[in-house]
């Protein structure tokens, strides 16, 4: 049996790319996503690999889902190595005082609590084991407000908090914890976050090449293919024409 990885938010995007790359690498994944269909496909497509897949079908806001779906996992999947906390989301680019209260419970729901739960749920048995990495996916973004950003920046502010706050808790463990905060990256992130909107999610990446599922999935593979003794514990990824977060050459 090889080891295993946990990637929630794998029908799209950043997760997706992180299962491709963990099963390319051997790893057993367990994908987690609402979208059955589509954990169904992509499960097809990497069992080629040579390796076991798990489908989970849950809502990472909902804590009673999140807890049956770990406690149903079989034996010979319970023992998870890897941890991908990647679900999540930003809806609306409103100025705070005129965001919408649902967008900011969906977003702190998901990008916050759902996080927080999954971590609660896999993490004893890494401890239990004396092994394991959890890779929270944060942002650019909990680095510094931008313009419309607010509680969507918060959300992965808090992601940094949480993370430095669990690395820290587990230090006398052999267990490593792994902030990646990516910049730009072309998913279906912009169009959630414009509600479908695919033409003002297109203007986001205009005049820049932006970054890829695949080329964060590089990083989440490389970080737990580190040596035992070490940690990285932070990883900043921009495109190559973005200064920071909110700075960004466009070639029009
Ligand atoms: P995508 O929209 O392509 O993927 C998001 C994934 O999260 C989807 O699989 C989505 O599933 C899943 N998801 C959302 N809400 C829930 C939920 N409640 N329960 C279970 N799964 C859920 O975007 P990205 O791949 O870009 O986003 C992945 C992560 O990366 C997010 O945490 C995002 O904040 C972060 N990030 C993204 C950046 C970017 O520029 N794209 C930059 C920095 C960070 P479903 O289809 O069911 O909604
Ligand atoms: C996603 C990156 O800068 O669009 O977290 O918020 S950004």
């Amino acid at each position: 049996m090889g080891n295993i990885a946990l990637i929630t938010g794998a029908t799209s995007g950043i997760g997706e790319g992180c299962a491709r790359r963990f099963a390319q690498g051997g790893y057993d994944v367990i994908i987690t996503g609402r979208n059955r269909n589509k954990l169904e496909l992509l499960a097809g497509e990497l069992k080629a690999h040579g390796v076991r897949v798990f489908n989970l079908v849950f809502d990472v806001r909902n804590r009673a889902e999140c807890e049956q779906a770990i406690a149903g996992l079989p034996t010979d999947w319970a023992d998870v190595d890897v941890l991908i906390n990647n679900a999540g989301l930003a809806l609306g680019l409103e100025p705070e005082y005129e965001g919408a209260y649902e967008d900011w419970e969906t977003m702190i729901d998901t990008n916050v609590k759902g996080l927080l739960y999954m971590t609660r749920l896999v993490v004893p048995g890494m401890v239990r084991r004396n092994k394991g990495h959890i890779i929270n996916i944060g942002s650019v973004a909990g680095d510094a407000a931008y313009a419309g950003g607010n509680v969507y920046c918060a959300t992965k502010a808090a992601v940094k908090a949480i993370t430095d706050g669990l690395r820290i808790d587990l230090a006398h463990t052999s267990v490593r914890v792994t902030n990646i905060k990516p910049g730009l990256v072309e998913t279906n992130f912009s169009n959630t976050r414009f509600h479908g909107d695919k033409e003002r999610a297109a203007t986001v990446y205009k005049g820049i090449k932006p970054l890829t599922g695949e080329d964060i999935a590089d990083v989440a593979f490389y970080v737990t293919s580190a040596p035992a003794h070490v940690q990285i514990a932070e990883v900043l990824v921009l495109a190559t024409h973005q200064g920071s977060g909110s700075v960004i050459h466009r070639n029009t």
